[in-house]
C-alpha cells in the first residue's frame, strides 16, 4: 500500500493537480507577448515541456539599478535518447542556434542538446521546428523520466546496438502521454479524456521528482551509474548482450548545510533480461510514484526512497510491481567514467571519432571555428552523431570512403589537435552555470578552462601531461558535472568560492568527500598544486589520484552517501 503521507504536500504538487495534464493556462501566457516572463506556476509546468526561464544573470543588477524587468529568456532542452542524433538533425539545432538562440549549442551531461538565450516570442516556433526534425523536447525537464542516457561504444557495436534500443524504448515508454505538448506547442486538436489515455503510467501528479535512467555497457562508465535514479548495466557473455543488471538509487544534488541531502551510490538489486528491460524500468518508475516523498522536493528523489526503506525493500517493491522476481545480478566491473577520444573502427569496419569539447560548449571564437567545423562534417557526414555524457560529441559510424574526408575537416579546422589536451582537461566536466543558470552561486563552464590551465604548470613539472585526473566543477552543489563522482571536484558555495571535494573512484564507483571549504576562486590553484605534486612523487605504480588522496590521509573514503558528510577533518580554508 502506498505510504500515507502525513504533512502537507509540496506546492508544486499542487500546481501539477490542477494543470489538467501539463496545460494549465500556459498556451494563453505564452501568447501574452506583452511580457518577456511568465507566471509562477507556468515556470513550473513548462519544464514538463522541455523549458526553463530564466535570466542573463551578467545584467540582472544593472538592469535593477535601471528599473527595468530582468532580461528573461527560454533555455530548451531536446531529448537525444542514447545522444544519438543524426547529421540532419545536427544541422538544424546549428541552423536554430542563430535564428532563436544565442549562437551556440551545448552538449549537455545527459547526451541532450540545448539551447538558450531564446525570447518568448520565438519559443514556441523554436519548439516546433526542432519538433519537425524528428526530435522533441517534452519531459526532456520535469517530474518524469529524463532523456535516457547510453554508452556509445562503438568497439562492440552488436552490443551497442541492443544496449541503445533499450534506452530508445524505455524513453518512449516512459514518454508522457498528455495530448498538452501537442495542442501548446504543434497547434494539435484538444482532446479531454481520462487518465487512463492521458498519463497511464504516471497519473495525474506525474512523479515527486525528475527521474533519470541510463544504460550502461562495461567496462565503461561513461554513464556514471551512480547519479542516475535508475540504471540498467549490460552485461556480456560470450560477446553476446544476455541482459542487464538493474542498479537503483544514484544521485548526486544536494543543499550545502542540509546534512539530510547527499549524493548517493547506486545499489545492484537484480537482474533482467533484454527483453524484461521495459517491464522492469516501469515497475521501478511505479515504486517511486507512490512511495516517494511529495512532501519535501529536496528529499524526494529515488535515491531518498531507497535510502528511507533500504534497497532489499525496493528490491522486493519492484518484483512485486512485476509480478515475477528479477533474477540475481551478475559480475561486471567499470574501469573509467570518462570518454575515450580519437579514432575507433567497430566490428562492422565503420569509424567513429570521439572529439573533447570543452564544457560541452559548441560555438565559434577568433581562433576556434568548432560549429563552422561540425556543420562542415555534418553537411557530408554519412554516418551520425552520438553526444557523450561527458559532454563531448562522437562523429560516429563514418564509411570507410567518407573517413580521409572527414579527417581533411577535423585537421583543417584544428578539431583534431583539441584531443592533445591533457589527460586532466580532456577528463574534465564543467556545468553550465553563470549567467544563464538561476540557481548557480558561481562560475564553473567559463572557469574551470583557466584552472585546468593554472594546474597545467604542476602537471608539465610533475610529468602528469598525460594522467587522468577526473575533475569537475559546479557552480552549486545540485551537482550537473556530477562533481561528487569525480577524483577532484570544486563546488560553488558562494561567489567566487567553492568547496574542494576530492577522492571519487576513477570509474565512478566510490563518492569524494569534502575536502576544504568555502576555498576563495584565487586559491583553488594553489591548494590543490601542492597535492598534485604530492600524487607524482608518492603514487604507487598504476594508482589513480582519488585512490591516493584517500591512502595518503588527505581525506577519508566516503562508503556512501550517508557518511557523505562523516569523518570530515580541517575543512575550514586557511
Ligand atoms: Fe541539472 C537543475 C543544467 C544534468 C542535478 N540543471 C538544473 C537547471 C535546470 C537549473 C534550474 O533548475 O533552474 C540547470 C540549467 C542551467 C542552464 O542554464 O542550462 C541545469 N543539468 C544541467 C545541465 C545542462 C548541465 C550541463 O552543463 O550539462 C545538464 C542537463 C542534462 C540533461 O540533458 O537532462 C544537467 N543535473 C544534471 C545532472 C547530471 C546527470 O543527470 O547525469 C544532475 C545530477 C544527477 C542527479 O540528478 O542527481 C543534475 N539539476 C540537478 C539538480 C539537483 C536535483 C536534486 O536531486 O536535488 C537541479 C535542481 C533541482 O532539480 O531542483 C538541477
Ligand atoms: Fe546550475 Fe548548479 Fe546545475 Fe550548475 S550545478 S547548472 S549551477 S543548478
Amino acid at each position: 500500500m502506498p505510504i500515507i503521507q502525513k504533512k502537507p504536500l509540496s506546492a508544486n504538487e499542487g500546481i501539477k493537480t490542477r494543470s489538467n495534464y501539463l496545460r494549465g493556462d500556459l498556451a494563453e501566457d505564452l501568447a501574452d507577448l506583452t511580457r518577456g516572463n511568465i507566471s509562477a506556476d507556468n515556470e513550473q509546468l513548462i519544464k514538463f515541456h522541455g523549458s526553463y526561464m530564466q535570466d542573463d544573470r551578467d545584467i540582472r543588477s544593472e538592469r535593477r539599478v535601471q528599473k527595468l524587468d530582468k532580461a528573461y529568456s527560454f533555455m530548451i532542452r531536446v531529448r537525444v535518447p542514447g545522444g544519438v542524433t543524426t547529421p540532419h538533425q545536427w544541422l538544424e539545432m546549428d541552423r536554430m542556434s542563430d535564428d532563436y538562440a544565442n549562437g551556440t549549442i551545448k552538449l549537455t551531461t545527459r547526451q541532450a542538446y540545448q539551447l538558450h538565450g531564446v525570447i518568448k516570442s520565438n519559443l514556441k516556433q523554436t519548439i516546433k521546428e526542432i519538433n519537425d526534425t524528428a526530435m522533441d523536447t517534452i519531459a526532456a525537464c520535469g517530474d518524469v523520466n529524463r532523456n535516457v542516457m547510453c554508452n556509445p561504444n562503438p568497439e562492440f557495436s552488436s552490443v551497442h546496438a541492443i544496449a541503445s534500443k533499450v534506452a530508445t524504448d524505455i524513453n518512449t515508454h516512459l514518454t508522457p502521454q498528455t495530448g498538452a505538448y501537442h495542442e501548446i506547442w504543434l497547434d494539435g486538436e484538444k482532446v479531454v479524456s481520462s487518465e487512463e489515455c492521458e498519463e497511464p503510467i504516471y497519473g495525474k501528479t506525474y512523479l515527486p521528482r525528475k527521474f533519470k535512467i541510463a544504460v550502461a555497457v562495461p567496462p565503461s562508465n561513461d554513464v556514471d551509474v551512480n547519479a542516475n535514479c535508475l540504471s540498467f548495466i549490460a552485461i556480456v557473455e560470450n560477446g553476446v548482450c544476455v541482459g542487464f543488471n538493474i542498479a537503483v538509487g544514484g544521485g548526486m544534488g544536494m543543499t550545502h548545510g542540509m546534512e539530510n541531502t547527499f549524493p548517493r551510490v547506486a545499489d545492484v538489486i537484480g537482474f533482467v533480461t533484454v527483453d524484461q528491460a521495459v517491464e522492469a524500468a516501469e515497475a521501478v518508475v511505479k515504486v517511486q510514484r507512490d512511495y516517494g516523498n511529495r512532501e519535501d522536493r529536496k528529499l524526494s528523489r529515488l535515491k531518498y526512497t531507497v535510502e528511507v526503506h533500504g534497497a532489499e525493500w525496493f528490491k522486493d517493491k519492484v518484483n512485486q510491481y512485476l509480478g515475477w522476481d528479477m533474477q540475481e545480478a551478475r559480475p561486471f566491473e567499470f574501469t573509467s567514467n570518462g570518454d575515450r577520444f580519437g579514432w575507433v573502427e567497430d566490428e562492422e569496419g565503420r569509424h567513429h571519432f570521439t572529439l573533447f569539447v570543452q564544457g560541452g560548449r559548441v560555438l565559434d571564437t577568433d581562433d576556434y571555428k568548432l560549429r563552422e567545423g561540425l556543420r562542415e562534417i555534418a553537411k557530408i557526414h554519412d554516418g551520425d552523431f552520438r553526444l557523450t555524457a561527458n559532454q563531448n560529441i562522437q562523429i560516429a559510424r563514418i564509411s570507410p570512403e567518407n573517413k580521409p574526408k572527414v579527417e581533411a575537416l577535423l585537421e583543417s579546422y584544428n578539431m583534431a589537435s583539441q584531443n592533445n589536451a591533457t589527460g586532466m582537461r580532456l577528463n574534465s566536466i564543467a556545468c553550465v552555470s553563470l549567467p544563464t543558470c538561476s540557481l548557480a552561486l558561481t562560475e564553473a563552464e567559463r572557469y574551470l578552462p583557466s584552472v585546468i590551465t593554472e594546474l597545467e604548470e604542476t602537471l608539465e613539472k610533475a610529468g602528469l601531461n598525460d594522467d587522468e585526473i577526473v575533475i569537475r566543477m559546479t557552480g552549486c552543489p545540485n551537482g550537473c558535472g556530477r562533481p561528487f563522482l569525480a577524483e577532484i571536484a570544486m563546488v560553488g558555495r558562494g561567489p567566487n568560492a567553492y568547496n574542494i571535494y576530492l577522492g571519487g573512484g576513477f570509474a565512478g564507483q566510490r563518492l569524494n568527500k569534502l575536502y576544504k571549504e568555502s576555498v576563495p576562486s584565487e586559491h583553488l590553484v594553489n591548494t590543490l598544486a601542492p597535492i598534485i605534486w604530492d600524487y607524482s612523487v608518492h603514487r604507487e605504480e598504476g594508482e589513480h589520484f582519488g585512490d591516493f588522496v584517500i591512502r595518503s590521509g588527505y581525506v577519508e573514503a566516503t562508503e556512501n552517501g550517508a557518511d557523505f558528510h562523516l569523518n570530515i577533518k580541517d575543512k575550514a580554508f586557511n
